[in-house]
């Protein structure tokens, strides 16, 4: 059986991760079998998390695991979709991953209050007296990764204003459909829900989770997510 390997709860959220919780609603939607266990980024073949291990293959990388289940599992979420959705959905997912996720980044690690309400926690095990320095490198390593990315050289409002937008795209594309592509789930709603849930945990206040909130059916659309993937989740998108 797959073996999922993830953070676990966090932040309100089922996982700390959106790329996380994308691979589980993949493999929850292909209804294949699997198992979850918690472990840290530095243990996967990319040195982040998710990874997966299946047949003693160890998979990093949501998206070379979304290839792996469909090579090997039958996987197929968009079988439905045109070549030109497909392209979208390439597009709706890059600007998620590697735009929105490091506003969310920086939402989480560079807000003092909320880098002290959620991810300084991260290190609650590391003994004394060495905590704190810990805490400080592993935020200065986020810190130093979101300068590479560019995001990173921005003020706290310029990065919510541009994550703002990302969000403000995926609510216009989403408009009044059930799903990103209309009424049928496909591979892009495991990454628009991991995603949207992100910005929207209700752990943290900022100007980005403002943002978020403030797209009625972008919260809609994760409250339905949330009740069919994570039933059992106490959720509270507000
Ligand atoms: N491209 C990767 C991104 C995964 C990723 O960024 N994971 C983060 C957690 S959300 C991580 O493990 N970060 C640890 C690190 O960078 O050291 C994917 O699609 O799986």
């Amino acid at each position: 059986m797959i073996t999922l390997y993830v953070f676990g709860p966090a932040f309100g959220l089922p996982d700390a991760s959106p790329f996380v919780m994308k691979t589980e609603v993949q493999l929850k939607t292909a209804g294949i079998p699997y198992r979850k266990e918690s472990s840290a980024p530095m243990n996967g073949p990319k040195g982040k998390l998710p990874y997966i291990e299946d047949g003693g293959k160890l998979i990093g990388d949501s998206t070379f695991i979304r290839e792996h289940l469909a090579a090997h599992h039958g996987l197929n979420l968009d079988g439905g979709l045109t070549a030109e959705q497909r392209a979208q959905c390439w597009a709706i997912e890059r600007m998620l991953e590697d735009h929105l996720y490091w506003a969310i980044v920086h939402m989480r690690w560079m807000i003092d209050e909320n880098f002290a309400k959620g991810p300084a926690h991260f290190f609650d095990r590391v003994p004394e007296p060495g905590r704190e320095e810990a805490r400080k490198q592993g935020r200065d390593r986020v810190r130093a990764a979101l300068h590479a990315q560019g995001l990173g050289r921005h003020s706290a409002n310029e990065v919510a204003d541009l994550g703002g937008r990302s969000l403000a795209a995926t609510s216009t594309l989403l408009g009044d459909r059930e799903y990103v592509m209309g009424s049928r789930l496909c591979s892009t709603d495991a990454t628009t829900f991991g995603m949207v849930a992100g910005a929207l945990a209700p752990l943290f206040d900022s100007p980005l989770a403002g943002s978020a909130r403030s797209h009625n059916n972008l919260v809609a659309y994760c409250d339905r997510m949330m009740q069919r993937f994570y039933p059992e989740f106490a959720w509270n998108s507000r």
